[in-house]
């Protein structure tokens, strides 16, 4: 199992994850991805989607027309991961980021 993130770690693998903060109370990271319309928002979720199954890591997210709110954690560490910085990674490739 991955091992949770300590600050120094959190902080250092944060710094070149562009768009994406901190969310301590929850021990995860967020983003909001703001598309040009639903079909954008809709092709990156599955884009997304496809990845985090091949990954067996799975976001917490919601999308209302053109907009994406992504919450990443490890649910079996209880906080952040490795794991969720990879994720966000690749869903910033997956958003042409
Ligand atoms: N996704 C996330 N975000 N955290 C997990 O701990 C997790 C997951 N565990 N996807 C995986 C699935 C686990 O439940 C399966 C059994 O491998």
């Amino acid at each position: 199992m991955s091992k949770k993130l300590d600050t120094a770690a959190r902080a250092a693998a944060l710094k070149d994850l562009h768009g994406w903060r901190d969310d301590p109370a929850k021990d995860a990271i967020v983003k909001t991805f703001v598309f040009g319309d639903f079909v954008q928002a809709f092709g990156f979720m599955t884009k997304a989607a496809l990845v985090a199954e091949r990954m067996d890591h799975h976001p917490e997210w919601s999308n209302v027309y053109k907009t994406v709110n992504v919450l990443l954690t490890t649910h079996d560490a209880g906080g952040l991961t490795m794991k969720d910085i990879e994720l966000a990674r690749a869903m910033n490739l997956a958003a042409g980021l």
